[in-house]
């Protein structure tokens, strides 16, 4: 990897809702109302003006579709914004569930560059409760991350967040 990128890109094990980064993403689903896993995570530890600001995405625009991706105030987090985005539920793979997470991220990483957003922590997306297998994830993620940072200024940087060991070692793999 070219020193400038690989500068611009970190990787942290624990947990996001506690990164001091512009924005953190959720795993979200298409209703924007919350649920388990990180999205949980992410509005207890946000409260509830991220939910009053995804409730007024939903009355503008209907939910999120898979693979898109809007932003809301980071609440109580260190975090000022979250990106919420909808990861494809793994089903064998050929139900265009690559692309579809590829979308996420390019998609997440488009509304920080609208926004001039700094940086930009990711979770692995679709990883827990929807199943996508873990290494094809990590690999997608860093593609899509390298891609973008190598064209785009903005976000200056991105931290993939691997909550376990086992994906932390993923992703080291896939980022050497
Ligand atoms: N910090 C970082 N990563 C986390 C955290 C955390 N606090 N908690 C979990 N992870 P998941 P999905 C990791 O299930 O598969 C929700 O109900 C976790 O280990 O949160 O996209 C939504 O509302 C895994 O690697 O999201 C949807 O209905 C990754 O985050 C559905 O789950 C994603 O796991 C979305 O499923």
């Amino acid at each position: 990897m070219p020193a400038t990128l690989s500068a611009r890109i970190q990787l942290v094990q624990g947990d996001i809702t506690r990164q001091e980064v512009s924005a953190i993403v959720n795993a979200a689903n298409s209703s924007l109302l919350g649920g388990g896993g990180v999205d949980g995570a992410i509005h207890r530890a946000g409260g509830p003006q991220i939910l009053e600001e995804c409730r007024q995405i939903r009355a503008r625009q209907g939910g999120c579709k898979t693979g898109e991706a809007v932003i809301t105030t980071g609440g109580r987090l260190p975090a000022a914004h979250v990106i919420h985005t909808v990861g494809p539920v793994w089903n064998g793979g050929h139900k265009g569930e690559p692309e579809l997470l590829a979308h996420c991220y390019r998609n997440s990483l488009r509304l920080a560059e609208e926004k001039s957003l700094a940086s930009v922590a990711f979770p692995g997306i679709s990883t827990g409760i929807y199943g996508y297998p873990k290494a094809e994830a990590a690999a997608i993620a860093v593609h899509e991350v390298r891609q973008w940072l190598a064209a785009h200024e903005f976000p200056e940087k991105v931290v993939f967040v691997a909550f376990d060991e086992e994906n932390r070692r993923l992703y080291e793999q896939k980022l050497r």
